[in-house]
């Protein structure tokens, strides 16, 4: 009985997979923008289970996200495992400066950036068998410079270039070239890269030569995964990265979009871009195939994958550690006494400050992205808001300028539940009922289309309180590179709020 796996393999905003092998185990990093800590680094043995296991970028002197605008920061890392020690190379947008990181362990701690003389984005490591590094990217953004893949060779102690930098391949004439790989294989250099641009024409291709600079024979069979101006429920698949198992099979790992259905047709999707897997097999040529002549679905064959029997997901957090779970993040770098797990030991405390969830700033906001299009968020909150404006509650949150929220606020003199919709230039305070407590369950019920938000007291029935499109959160209306968080949050509204804001579990249950 052949074994199947299902795609992606790691849902949600989980863009520009990058992957190494140690021995039987497997670690994958992925892009995250203006969230903080940055870069989650996941591990596996079969490549389709993953288990996050911390983050590359956790100091701020790592990831400086002072006033990044949404979609800026972090963009496209590449992970390489070389003489017993990780490196994760990236560009950190908000300063438009590429570095890398290294560490003994995935876990970390990972080092202080060491940063490059190297302009443009999606910088590779590529660590040869004679002991050159080579430092391989996406450039064309200087003067009147080419758009194309870029490289030199590095000194990876200190990242000192030791050559010129070269222009290496500019694709095959599809628009955007970038996310470039150089891997040596059977003694050619194969050089990996995405084009299309990362949407709807997303595209991989790849070349080769045998010499590490080119000049590089395109692959008459290119492009090698597309999903570009097909009917599949999987789109913009691109940005890939190759591994070789141990029993010598390749995988590519790359990203892809599964737009909602709409009624009447259209595209949306708001989950952001995710990460897929899929064989590779070679032609007789020696030129690499992405699974089914370059398509990829939900199920696919498990082939030779060691299959591990999947971790269950986790419902709830209770907030009982003294340290936030890796899934949860700050949008940029959070301020010191914004937040804390310690204050009231089982409780997730924030302080309000006068940012808001508009402001390209960071919000006392603790999020968590959406990983399934149907899944039940809930919350016990526990706030005493007294002074006008002060507000507490549950977002879901695309960015400064598309979010819904439902929350404790204080307004005209009364504590009120209120459900807020902010789309573009447009935003209304839809709901708002007068609520006598301070503790209080608020929560979403997500499906395909629709966010239904509720309330309730805390041992009392579900009251069903508005709802707002998914469509209008998507990437297509809302613009960027990430996908929808569920965050908890407290505000001021342009003052810092008297009193902190206490959650005391927060539950995510999908329904897949
Ligand atoms: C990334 C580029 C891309 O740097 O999107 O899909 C950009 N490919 O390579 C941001 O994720």
């Amino acid at each position: 009985m052949p074994q199947h796996y299902s795609n992606p393999v790691i849902s949600g905003f989980h863009p520009d997979p990058s992957i190494c092998r140690v021995g039987s185990d497997y670690y994958l990093v992925t892009s995250s923008f203006e969230y903080f800590p940055g870069v989650p680094i996941f591990h596996s043995r079969d490549l389709v289970n993953w288990r996050q296991v911390g983050h590359c970028l956790t100091r701020q002197s790592q990831l400086n996200l002072e006033e990044c605008k949404s979609s800026l920061g972090i963009f496209a890392p590449t992970i390489r495992y070389h003489k017993s020690r990780f490196y994760m190379i990236t560009t950190n947008t908000n300063s438009f400066r590429n570095f890398y990181v290294w560490a003994d362990q995935p876990e970390g701690p990972w080092s202080e950036p060491i940063w490059l003389d190297w302009p443009g984005i999606d910088p590779s490591l590529f660590f040869d068998e004679d002991g050159h590094v080579y430092l391989t990217g996406t450039g064309g953004f200087l003067g009147d410079e080419p758009l194309g893949i870029y490289q030199a060779e590095i000194d990876i102690e200190t990242g000192l270039l030791l050559t010129e930098r070269r222009l290496i391949w500019s694709g095959t004439g599809a628009k955007a070239p970038e996310g470039p790989h150089l891997y040596r294989i059977q003694g050619m250099y194969y050089l990996l890269i995405a084009e299309g641009g990362t949407e709807y024409g997303h595209l991989v291709s790849i070349a080769r030569s045998d010499n590490p600079y080119g000049p590089f024979e395109s692959n008459p069979g290119n492009p090698i995964l597309t999903h570009r101006s097909t009917n599949s429920t999987i789109q913009a698949t691109g940005h890939a990265d190759f591994v070789q198992i141990e029993d010598g099979s390749w995988w590519a790992v790359f990203l892809g979009i599964r737009p909602a259905p709409v009624l009447f047709g259209g595209q949306h999707h708001h989950l952001g871009r995710e990460t897929f897997l899929a064989p590779v097999t070679w032609t007789s040529e020696g030129w690499p195939v992405i699974g089914d002549e370059g398509r990829v679905s939900d199920k696919m064959d498990a082939g030779t994958l060691p299959l591990e029997i999947q971790t269950p997901w986790v419902d709830k957090d209770d907030f009982e550690t003294n340290h936030l779970s890796s899934c949860w993040n700050f949008l940029r770098n959070p301020r010191e006494g914004d937040w804390s797990v310690e204050e009231r030991p089982g409780w997730l405390t924030l302080r309000g400050t006068e940012t808001t969830l508009n402001d390209v700033g960071s919000p006392a906001f603790v999020g968590r992205r959406q990983q399934h299009f149907r899944c039940a968020v809930s919350t016990l909150l526990s706030f005493e808001p007294l002074q006008e404006a002060e507000e507490a509650g549950l977002t879901v949150y695309m960015n400064e300028r598309f979010h819904y929220e439902i929350a404790l606020s204080y307004l005209s003199g009364k504590r009120k539940v209120i459900l807020r919709r902010r789309i573009g230039s447009l935003w209304k305070v839809e709901l708002e009922e007068e609520y006598e407590g301070s503790d209080i369950i608020l929560g979403v019920d997500a499906d395909l289309s629709q966010y239904s938000f509720f309330y309730s007291s805390p041992n009392g029935e579900r009251k069903p309180f508005g709802s707002g499109e998914c469509s209008l959160l998507s990437t297509e209306v809302a613009g960027g590179f990430t996908g929808v968080y569920f965050g908890l949050y407290s505000t001021g509204n342009g003052r810092p709020c008297n009193i902190p804001a206490a959650f005391d579990w927060f539950e995510y249950i999908p329904e897949c």
